[in-house]
């Protein structure tokens, strides 16, 4: 095998936005995205057309460099590259030269064979998060990781190799945070110094470059507001994807889904969405219905949408060998699907059988894909659920010789679902017209946020993966994906009636929140755990549309600046140890102010911890000192919650779907804190694109305990807010004569437009 470490610098040549460093080995390229991103390139050929998935910004202009005869310095008013001439090495600093990251200075970027590997300094003190999808503990010190996109079906909670690739990583040392973006879609590896003596971690890939931004911001929030504007962020979901969701493989005919959406209705369980898996397909052919159990789509949709719920409709990438089937009799005539080098086409078995593979890699392919569409959209389908996109077929191990456009499956594998759920989005996109499509992922790459929300695949009913999933679900936050679900109650295995119940009221702080089962295993719906628990859930699922609106402006952060709504405290309390220990880890803050303890079925208290400053338990109302361990009662009906003092937050009375009007009145809890905090709150019409032309409504509330007082902005944008009243509810202010005294005053909130303060 050939190895080789790049060497000494030959020649340095200063374009204006481009730095060309070239050594006997290779060309390094230098591009400054923004004072806080550095792009380093190390190549033996790069591509002139420097394609990415992920990455939609450019580069800026002008590029600011000092050469000495050993070094070359980069300098922004964030951070300084101190390129170490020979041998070649990469060095950052922060602009008051803290020393952010260093390569190995022995075998910095070196190749073996087609692989890429750099070799980084490891600090004592290094912590590592990210990687989006993956096993193990929020730390990933001391692990490694492979990216290699697969149908991970009965995955265990130490199982490498899941659906998704996000190849982005903080470290933090020292009292400091760096990031570091590997762009690189062949097979991709990860050592946060797990076998290299504590003395380097490392990262590289089968081939490709050596392609990577290196973040300098100094918080791990402003790393991911940056991660996030090189990759692009998610648009506002459609509001009734925010509500309850039932799956199940497969709801069998239409009178099985409306019987089901029918008794959440009787029960009066709030929902929004029914789904049908892949049985309501005829022979598993995408973009046709059973005509049998499925007769006529459009009546059966209708019947949905009159008692307020909206359908999700699975589809997959692989297309049925049947001539006289349209996408496949239109896929081979166009020459859409994947091939073997001798221009045949690859076959694969998967659910219909014998299968070709759409290449999403060619715009004319995504377009057809997209266009495809009208099938479902038709009747009235607003979901698409993109499934085996890794991709999958039996076997699982497609021949590297097989060819998306002019690449070889290695080199590409781990962007196919990504540019499935691209061509799913933007094809339904332009049939839903001004309709927001709601658009759900199994595999993704890094940049998938900007077309689709993802869950986390087939996981297991029990405890340890509940947990587990909290923790993804929180990771793939770190990685730009703010819209996540995981299969609550567990897709492979049978919940017990404790865990089903836990984990629903976990569900209720879960980004996407859908009930989903394996074919074979029992029902999973509210009403089949007994009363006592059906109880339980409802009222749990009844707290999530309670809490809509203030889990829609948390959506609306995540479009804005890419913060996820579930929040490791790794990103807050970057620098508390406690936040990494493995019996805090999963704790996660729930937009800006709720903290979330998961805890398993069967224990009935909980060790929590709580990190500085002042904590309200939901339930109860009792008030925590934080930078704290408490322990805690935790039965079935109360998850530990907590809200953090100052919180502010936007709640709606009960409403069995979001297509509900409900009473009209806003109720704005303030949680009591001695600092001045405040909330933005974000609603537009939840289905529509009008809020990128300014039809929207948004103001930010202000809490002073000096002053007294709640202030109210002026409204911003031209939507007329669904809720005509506001209420206010303090919590924790101690005794309230005096407020009470001034009720009347705060009935004269009613010219909600303008800005206002209440005194209290
Ligand atoms: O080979 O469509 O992860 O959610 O129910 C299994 C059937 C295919 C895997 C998905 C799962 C879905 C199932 N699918």
């Amino acid at each position: 095998m050939r190895f080789e470490i790049v060497g000494n610098t030959e020649r340095v040549t200063g374009q204006p936005d481009v730095l060309i460093i070239k050594t006997r080995e290779a060309t390094a390229r230098i591009w400054v995205y923004s004072d806080s991103i550095i792009r380093v390139n190390v190549s033996k050929a790069f591509d002139e057309t420097d394609h990415s998935f992920a990455v939609i910004q450019k580069p800026a202009d002008q590029l600011e460099y000092s050469e000495t005869t050993d070094e070359i310095v980069i300098t922004t008013s964030l951070l300084k590259l101190r390129i170490n001439k020979s041998p070649l090495r990469f060095n950052f600093y922060t602009a008051n030269d803290k020393e952010l990251s260093k390569d190995d200075e022995r075998f910095g970027i070196n190749w073996q064979g087609e692989r890429v590997i750099n070799y980084r300094k490891l600090y004592a003190d290094e912590k590592f998060i990210g990687l989006g999808e993956k096993t193990g503990n929020l730390n990933k010190r001391g692990s490694s990781f492979t990216n290699w996109n697969t149908d991970a079906a009965l995955h265990d909670t130490k199982t490498d190799r899941l659906y998704k690739t996000f190849p982005f990583f903080i470290g933090i040392h020292s009292g400091l945070t760096y990031g570091l973006f590997f762009d690189n879609t062949h097979k991709s590896y990860f050592d946060f110094g797990a076998t290299t003596d504590e003395q380097m971690s490392w990262f590289g890939a089968d081939g490709g470059d050596m392609n990577y931004y290196f973040f300098g911001a100094q918080s791990v929030a402003k790393i991911i507001e940056d991660y996030t504007w090189l990759t692009g962020r998610m648009e506002m979901p459609p509001l009734w994807s925010l509500g309850y969701q039932q799956c199940r493989w497969s709801y069998m005919s239409a009178a099985e889904v409306l019987d089901i959406a029918q008794r959440f209705r009787k029960e009066k369980i709030p929902a929004d969405v029914m789904y049908c898996d892949i049985d309501y397909m005829h022979g598993f052919k995408i973009f046709t219905w059973n005509k049998e159990t499925f007769p006529n789509p459009k009546a059966f949709i209708a019947k949905l949408k009159a008692i307020n719920f909206r359908l999700v409709i699975i589809v997959d990438p692989g297309i049925k060998i049947e001539d006289g089937y349209k996408q496949y009799d239109e896929g081979v005539d166009k020459d859409y699907f994947a091939k073997y080098p001798n221009g045949e086409n690859y076959t694969a078995d998967v659910w219909p059988g014998r299968c070709h593979f759409p290449d999403f890699f060619r715009d004319d392919v995504r377009e057809w894909w997209g266009a495809a569409f009208t099938a479902l959209t038709e009747p009235g389908v607003e979901g698409f659920w993109n499934d085996m996109n890794e991709p999958a077929a039996w076997g699982q191990n497609i021949p590297w010789l097989v060819k998306f456009g002019d690449k070889f499956m290695p080199e590409v594998r781990n962007a196919y679902g990504m540019q499935m759920a691209r061509a799913t989005y933007e094809g339904t996109r332009k049939l839903l017209e001004n309709k927001r499509p709601f658009v759900l992922t199994r595999a993704a790459y890094a940049g998938t946020q900007r077309y689709s929300a993802v869950w986390t695949g087939d996981n297991s009913a029990y405890d340890e993966h509940m947990l587990m999933g909290q923790r993804m679900v929180s990771s793939l936050g770190i990685t730009g994906m703010s819209f996540v679900g995981v299969d609550i109650g567990g897709f492979t295995g049978n919940p017990t009636p404790e865990l089903m119940v836990r984990w629903n009221s976990l569900g209720v702080f879960t980004p996407m929140f859908r009930n989903h089962a394996m074919q074979g295993t029992i029902r999973r719906e509210p009403w089949q755990w007994g009363k006592k628990n059906m109880a339980i859930i409802k009222k749990d699922i009844e707290l999530r549309y309670r809490l809509l609106p203030y889990i829609y402006s948390g959506f609306y952060q995540s479009h804005k600046n890419g913060m996820p709504l579930s929040r490791t405290l790794a990103i807050d309390y970057t620098y508390d140890e406690n936040v990494y220990d493995v019996k805090y880890h999963n704790q996660f803050l729930f937009g800006d102010n709720i903290l979330v303890a998961p805890v398993e079925s069967m224990q009935l208290t909980a060790d929590v911890y709580l990190p500085a400053g002042e904590w309200h338990r939901l339930s109860s109302g009792e008030k925590y000192p934080g930078g704290q361990v408490y322990n805690v009662d935790a039965p079935l009906t109360d998850l530990p919650v907590f809200i953090n003092a100052g919180a502010i937050i936007p709640m709606q009375n009960g409403v069995q779907s979001t297509n509900e009007n409900g009473d009209g009145i806003l109720e704005l809890n303030v949680w009591y804190g001695t600092q001045v905090s405040s909330f933005v709150y974000y609603e537009d019409d939840g289905t529509s694109y009008d809020y990128e032309s300014g039809d929207y409504y948004k103001r930010e509330i202000t809490f002073d305990p000096a002053k007294r007082t709640v202030t109210f902005s002026e409204v911003e944008g031209s939507f007329k807010s669904r809720f005509g009243k506001i209420q206010l509810v303090l919590h924790g202010f101690g005794n309230l004569t005096s407020l009470k005294k001034q009720a009347k005053r705060l009935k004269p909130v009613k010219n909600l437009s303008a800005s206002f303060t209440i005194e209290f």
